[in-house]
């Protein structure tokens, strides 16, 4: 009974509009600070940075938010966007100090864009997350 009541709870699409700002990315149609491309994912610069390193980390497919991704997207994507997150700290060398993942998905999380993205945050000290 588990099951079905998690399926009944799940909705049942979730609906991508393609005129968010981060399709727009994407699209080539406005500029980002790239960090790195691969072949499903893309890491940029946020454009309003509430830390020395602000990252967004975005899935090239059409997926609203993290769960909308895990439930949706091929192990490939899944793989590459994992992998993204891991190589951009690496890149920016944030191991030594610390730091923080998040992702806003929806209205009580007050997600701007209705694109998945993970934010790193990184070089100052961070405060608790949850008080
Ligand atoms: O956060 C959405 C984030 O996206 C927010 O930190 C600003 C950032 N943003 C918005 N437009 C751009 C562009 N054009 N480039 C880079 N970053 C951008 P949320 O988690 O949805 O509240």
């Amino acid at each position: 009974w588990r099951q079905t009541e998690y399926r009944r709870m799940t909705p049942m699409a979730y609906s991508y509009d393609d005129q968010n700002i981060f399709a727009k990315i994407l699209r080539g149609e406005i500029p980002n600070d790239t960090v790195l491309e691969t072949e499903h994912s893309l890491a940029f610069r946020d454009i309003r940075p509430q830390a020395p390193l602000h990252i967004l980390v975005i899935p090239k497919g059409a997926y609203v938010t993290f769960d909308h991704f895990a439930q949706n997207a091929s192990d490939a994507e899944i793989a590459d966007y994992v992998r993204t997150v891991g190589k951009v700290c690496e890149m920016e060398g944030v191991e030594a100090d610390g730091w923080r993942l998040i992702s806003n998905a929806g209205e009580n999380a007050v997600q701007e864009v209705p694109h998945l993205h993970v934010h790193i945050l990184g070089g100052r000290a961070l405060g608790r997350m949850l008080e």
